[in-house]
């Protein structure tokens, strides 16, 4: 089977590239990725050989009708991905987040292949943090920012090119990822290489805000259990029961690294900062018979603690612009 995946050279499609040629070595894989700021060859480099990369755009109609048009299987990764980034610049998360995943939909129509979509649970809003309620697949759609609306625009697309032209296509909504190859702007590599560098973590707000974390490879095996033997035109949540608040993370994080458990800072909070994500994945076990595998958050983020300790080289790169940016926005409040 011949796979395009998009967003490939980004944390969660690297990982899906790598767990497919581990598990899945007869597929055929095909990365488009523009290599944004987000986006590096590095994280493929164990399999370089294995794969055809592309460098290119998902929003160059010509380009990605060309790649569609050689493949059986579509997994549609690539977006901008950060919530800080989109409130200081929308228009990229537009562009590609709502143009490109149109221009990769006209694509899949014209020579009718199967389509995966991913999205996130930030599509849904957010919930009390003393509500018992999780997201399930019937929850309204409620996007808080830039980046999660421009992520419920493209779920909606999808939606309307599988019942208007009969797309075969699925979508999964995820929670929060951790694991290797993350960028350092996100919360947890960046404050495991903020440890690493001797820099106190730094919290948003109180610290309170909860996220429900999965570990990366069990987000990829839930895609492919989808991807397999998911139905047609139907959504499945991803999640893990992972739910933590910030500080609990950043309290562990410091304590696995050997330093004293309040050695951080609160900093100003995130505008519009989402209190509480939490995912119901009843559909996706009951009617697919998927598990995680990794249910020790305290082990996944040992191990991947480990991997920034010994992949200097591949965030070194990203890590003083990272913060310099952040710099800009941020003050310490406590
Ligand atoms: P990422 O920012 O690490 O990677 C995104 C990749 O897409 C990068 O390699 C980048 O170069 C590429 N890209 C960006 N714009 C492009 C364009 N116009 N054309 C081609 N390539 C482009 O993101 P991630 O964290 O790996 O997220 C991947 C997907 O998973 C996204 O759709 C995101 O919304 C979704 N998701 C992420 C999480 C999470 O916790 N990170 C959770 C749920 C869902
Ligand atoms: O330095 C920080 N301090 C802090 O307290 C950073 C970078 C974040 N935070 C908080 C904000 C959030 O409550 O940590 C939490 C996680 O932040 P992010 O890593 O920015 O993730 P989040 O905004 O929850 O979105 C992530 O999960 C859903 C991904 O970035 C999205 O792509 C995905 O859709």
């Amino acid at each position: 089977m011949r796979m395009l995946v998009t967003g490939g050279a980004g944390f969660i499609g690297a990982n899906f590239v790598h767990l497919t040629l581990r598990t899945r070595p007869d597929v055929d894989i095909t990365v488009l990725d523009a290599l944004t700021y987000a986006g590096t060859r590095a994280s493929l480099d164990p399999v370089a050989d294995r794969i055809t990369f592309v460098e290119g755009d998902i929003c160059d109609a010509d380009l990605v009708d060309r790649l569609v048009a050689e493949t059986d299987l579509v997994v549609h990764f690539a977006a901008e991905s950060h919530n800080d980034n989109s409130l200081a610049d929308p228009w990229p998360f537009v562009r590609t987040n709502v143009v490109g995943t149109t221009t990769l939909l006209q694509a899949v129509r014209t020579h009718d292949v199967r389509y995966h979509h991913i999205s996130t649970d930030e599509v849904y809003g957010d919930l009390e943090l003393d509500d018992p309620a999780r997201f399930t697949e019937d929850t309204p759609y409620n996007p808080s920012s830039p980046y999660s609306s421009t992520k419920a625009s493209s779920d909606l697309l999808v939606r309307a090119w599988a019942r208007s032209f009969g797309l075969r296509a699925t979508i999964s909504n995820c929670s929060n990822n951790y694991g290797p190859y993350q960028h350092v702007e996100k919360f947890i590599p960046r404050q495991i290489t903020n440890v690493l560098t001797g820099v106190r973590p730094r919290l948003y707000g109180t610290g309170a805000n909860v996220r429900d974390w999965i570990h990366v490879d069990d987000h990829n095996d839930a895609v492919w259990t989808i991807v397999e033997r998911g139905e047609l035109g139907r959504t499945y949540l991803i999640g893990a029961d992972g739910e933590a608040n910030n500080r609990t993370v950043v309290e562990t994080i410091l304590e696995l690294c050997g330093k004293q458990p309040d050695d951080f800072d609160f900093v100003t909070d995130r505008p519009g900062h989402d209190l509480r994500y939490a995912i119901d994945s009843t559909r996706l076990r009951t009617e697919l018979g998927w598990r995680p595998t990794y249910s020790d958050f305290r082990a996944g983020l040992t191990a991947t603690i480990d991997w920034y300790r010994t992949n200097e080289h591949w965030w070194r790169p990203q890590k003083d612009v990272t913060e310099a940016a952040y710099a800009g926005t941020e003050r310490v409040t406590g």
